[in-house]
């Protein structure tokens, strides 16, 4: 099937469905025949970037790590779907500057934090409320939110289906699917 290897950088808050939206549209894309690689927090973090904690410093030599294999992973022709907070504007910049116009598409999770905060699944809000887990993102850390993102999605209004049906729809119509 014909695909044009690009880059969908999903960034947003922790729980804002990055990770969720991401691995859907992955199962979406494979029913449909096309070839995609994923990266979250949960093939990442736990290894290439297990010597990084979540300083400013090190929020960036993530991002850095993540941007350099998501275009090794497009120059061997496939879609990579990359889920990260990825939390300052410079370094969304920095990945989307490594690949030629059109081939980086930055999704924004726009969830209100009200909604992140609610959903907590991981607990990690409310410890960071507690003063348990410093430097957390929306908390007691920046989150820069993308000015001009190529899509946006909020998963306090949209199912995971709307979400799935509207990136679809962009790739298609850029031509990428
Ligand atoms: C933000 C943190 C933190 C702090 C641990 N701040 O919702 P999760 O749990 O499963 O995903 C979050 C993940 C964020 O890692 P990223 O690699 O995406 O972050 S960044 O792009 O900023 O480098 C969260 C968990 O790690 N987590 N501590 N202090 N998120």
């Amino acid at each position: 099937k014909n695909q044009k290897p690009c880059l969908l950088w999903f960034t947003g808050l922790s729980g804002s469905g990055k990770s969720t939206i991401a691995n859907a549209l992955d199962v979406a894309l494979h029913q449909r025949g096309y070839h995609t690689f994923l990266l979250d927090g949960d093939n990442v973090r736990h290894g290439l970037c297990k010597d990084l904690g979540f300083s400013d410093e090190d929020r960036v030599e993530n991002i850095r790590r993540i941007g350099e294999v998501s275009k090794l992973f497009t120059d061997a022709g496939l879609i990579v779907l990359s889920a990260f907070i990825s939390p300052f504007t410079s370094d969304r910049r920095m990945v989307r500057n490594l690949f030629p116009a059109g081939e980086f598409i930055e999704v924004f999770m726009d969830t209100p934090l009200e909604t992140c905060e609610a959903r907590d699944p991981k607990g990690l809000y409310e410890k960071a409320r507690q003063g348990e887990i410093k430097h957390f993102t929306g908390i007691d850390s920046p989150y820069e939110a993308p000015e001009h993102p190529e899509v946006r999605l909020d998963t306090s209004s949209m199912t995971v289906d709307e979400c799935v049906a509207a990136l679809i729809a962009f790739m298609a119509s850029r031509g990428l699917i």
